[in-house]
């Protein structure tokens, strides 16, 4: 059921409710060569010719780096209690390996006890896509040490911050890291090998669940644990049978090679049977499952979009709209029999449909699926072609409907008996969108490339208005 864009009673949300925004390391801090950081794989890959849109890279991204007093000030005046940032590993351990930077752990510390005097309770990612250049020159996620390596920087992040941070996530969107890494190519490190994709999930599982050990033997048994999953909502266009079977493929593809493991212990059998001619998964060791499965605290979804998908007959040679950007690889190994399809509605800069059922139909499955678990949504948002009005205002009345819809569709799930504790708006402001370069802003916070200027968009105080009252207010005409 659609929700109704003006609903007839308040959406009011729980007195606990996070209202926090998300960003991630590479995509705002900019500095990149100082206190002793070494590049990671997105410095290489964003400077190499022809990755990311016009060639744009993260040297200076916004410059977080050095204004981050002023963003976390920024954050306090629209009224948000919550933020979610990630570390970069090649600013903490440069080399992956070894001990640890004073200066890289020293600028987390600051950052933290900035949001915590302001009253915004911090959330630490540790892995957002920024792999230590070194060890992907020693085999990247393929290489079963790269999760042994994960685990002890996990163990120097929580000893530097875990008397401060409560709430902890391991890996974002372990996905994109595989499969847009080592399968598509369009992320970095841009690896094509199929094979080496399905290695580098089962190396990323492996690193949740050692990281997620490691976390907990180093920090404050109060702390919570969790993993942000870019769950795919798959619907088939059919209840064909053979849509039906493309639907589940692609859902083994997305979902269940991460939360099989980490959630119950096991691959679906449906996923080796899928990937069998790639290959034989035979570098899942004993013991591995065991080490995966850790009890989590909580767990993250990150919501966009649903993926619309039927039975295909091998033919790829019109786009791909899966929506993860363009490259003759496919990122879903295994699945060149199914096709993706535009999905109806609306859509965002990125092409995304707009359909907030899809988060709500997230959000009970993971209910089901792990029960007791409680579920924080964190990422959500939208890219829109914001401009400042001649007077310097940036009104984006499109992405205020967007957020109103997606809340009140958490807020449904609530109500449907889910334990949805709180949301991370992406992106808390305008960012480098990976291999789109600064040319999609999915920010609240408008800014101004050419001189770094932050200007908060109407949507973000429509949201510091939500998060101070915990209600939704009303959306205004586009
Ligand atoms: O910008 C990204 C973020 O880094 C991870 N999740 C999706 C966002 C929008 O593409």
């Amino acid at each position: 059921m659609p929700e109704p864009a003006t609903p007839a009673t308040p959406v009011t949300f729980p007195p606990a409710f996070l209202w926090g925004a998300a960003t991630s390391a590479y995509q705002i801090e900019g500095a990149v060569r100082e206190g002793g950081r070494t590049p990671s794989i997105w410095d290489t890959f964003s400077h190499t010719p022809g990755k990311t849109a016009g060639g744009e890279h993260g040297d200076i991204a916004v410059d977080h780096y050095h204004r981050y007093r002023d963003d976390v000030a920024m954050m306090a005046d629209l009224g948000l209690n919550a933020y979610r940032f990630s570390i970069s590993w090649s600013r903490v351990q440069p080399t992956g390996r070894g001990p640890a930077v004073q200066v890289g752990l020293d600028f987390y510390r600051r950052l933290v006890d900035e949001l915590l005097d302001k009253g915004i309770k911090p959330a630490v990612t540790l892995y957002h896509w920024d792999l230590p250049q070194e060890l992907e020159d020693a085999g990247g996620w393929p290489e079963r040490d790269t999760a042994y390596r994960f685990a002890e920087y996990a163990q120097i992040v929580g000893e530097a911050l875990g008397d401060r941070v409560e709430q902890w996530i391991t890996l974002n969107e372990p996905w994109c890291s595989a499969f847009l890494g080592y399968a598509s190519g369009v992320h970095a490190p841009g690896r094509t090998d199929p094979a080496a994709s399905l290695k580098a999930a089962h190396h990323l599982n492996l690193a949740h669940g050692l990281a997620t050990s490691a976390l907990r033997a180093a920090m404050p048994a109060r702390n919570s644990v969790a993993l942000s999953l870019n769950s795919s909502v798959v619907r088939p266009v059919s209840q064909d049978p053979a849509d039906l079977a493309a639907a589940r493929k692609i859902d083994d593809l997305a979902n269940g090679v991460f939360h099989g493991p980490i959630l119950h212990g096991a691959y679906p059998e449906s996923l080796f049977a899928a990937t069998e001619l790639i290959t034989d998964w035979s570098y899942v060791e004993d013991g591995d499952l065991r080490a995966i499965n850790q009890p989590l605290d909580a767990l993250g979804l990150n919501y966009y979009t649903p993926a619309l998908v039927s039975a295909a007959d091998n033919d790829l040679s019109g786009p791909r709209a899966d929506g993860h950007g363009s490259s003759e690889f496919s990122p879903w190994p295994g699945a060149d029999d199914v096709a993706f399809h535009q999905t109806p509605g609306e859509r965002t800069e990125m092409g995304w449909s707009i359909d907030p059922t899809g988060l709500h139909e997230l959000i009970m499955r993971y209910t089901r699926e792990a029960p007791g678990l409680p579920l924080y949504i964190t990422e959500n948002g939208a890219a829109y072609d914001d401009k400042p009005d001649p007077d310097g205002r940036v009104h984006d009345p499109e992405r205020i409907s967007y957020l109103h819809g997606h809340l009140a569709a958490v807020r449904r799930a609530v109500s449907d008996g889910a334990d949805v504790r709180g949301y991370y708006l992406w992106s808390l402001m305008d960012n480098f969108e990976w291999a789109y370069g600064y040319e999609k802003r999915f920010g609240a916070v408008y800014v101004d490339y050419a001189t770094l200027a932050r200007t908060p968009k109407s949507s973000a105080l429509w949201y510091g208005q939500a998060a101070r009252s915990g209600t939704l207010p009303p959306v205004p005409e586009v």
